[in-house]
């Protein structure tokens, strides 16, 4: 028991190392790096699809994408018009600061202004590991229910930003808009909650306009 309690230390150890590289390197590349997490289909890939259409004439973006399986992600952020590159974690449920340093081969980050981690589709595994971003941003959508935060509230607690996508779909759901902030400020008093629907466009500027203030507060 404590040799396994060892081992694990040392992963734990090693993986913060790998993060605070990760860190250094986008510090001193002046990118702004936001690690993008939510349950499986709330809209992680879509907000990045919106947002690198109309985003891409004002910022130089790249997106790593992280899934079990497929490359379908990436290959729809390329159809959106910026570059993007998959990671396949097999069973992993999260991605790791040493699958993200690899993934930097692809990019040359000195060109980028903003890079977008999209990890593995759930509001656990993704909340524990430090990927040397600046900014985590927690997405959940309508029809998932409005007690994710205080369900999931490690997730939640640790957001520098919480995005509700879907609000098409409001009126098609038993989602309390109320209950919802209430609960996302029970665990996070000063977070920003943008409200949005990829599908519709409304809210998105909101969340536009916060991707452009983090990446002019870099400089
Ligand atoms: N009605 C509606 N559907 C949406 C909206 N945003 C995304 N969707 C749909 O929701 C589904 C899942 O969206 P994705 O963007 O693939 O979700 P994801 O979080 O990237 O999913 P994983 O990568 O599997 O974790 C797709 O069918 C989208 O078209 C929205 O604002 N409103
Ligand atoms: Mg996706």
């Amino acid at each position: 028991m404590a040799k396994r309690i060892r081992i694990a230390r040392r992963v734990v150890a090693e993986s913060d190392r790998l993060a605070a590289e990760l860190a250094e390197r986008f510090r001193e590349a002046g990118v702004f790096v936001a690690n993008l997490m939510s349950s499986p289909g709330s809209g992680k890939t879509s907000l990045l699809e919106e947002t690198a259409r109309r985003l891409a004439a004002d910022l130089r973006m790249a997106v790593i994408e992280g899934d079990l399986a497929t490359d379908r992600d990436a290959r729809r952020i390329k159809r959106a018009g910026i570059p993007s590159c998959q990671i396949n974690t097999g069973g992993g449920c999260h991605l790791s600061a040493r699958q993200v340093l690899d993934a930097l081969q692809e990019f040359q980050l000195e060109a980028l202004d903003v890079l977008f981690i999209e990890n593995v589709g759930n509001l656990v595994c993704p909340a524990e590991f430090d990927l040397g971003e600046r900014r985590r941003v927690v997405l959940a959508s309508t029809p998932e229910g409005d007690d994710k935060p205080i369900k999931y509230p490690v997730a939640f607690h640790k957001a520098h930003c919480v995005v509700l996508n879907k609000i098409d779909l409001l009126a098609a759901t038993d989602f309390s808009l109320e209950d919802f902030r209430r609960y996302v400020r029970g665990v996070n008093p000063a977070v920003p909650i943008l409200e949005l629907s990829c599908r519709t466009g409304e809210g998105l500027e909101g969340w536009l306009d916060w991707v452009r203030r983090e990446r002019a507060a870099l400089e």
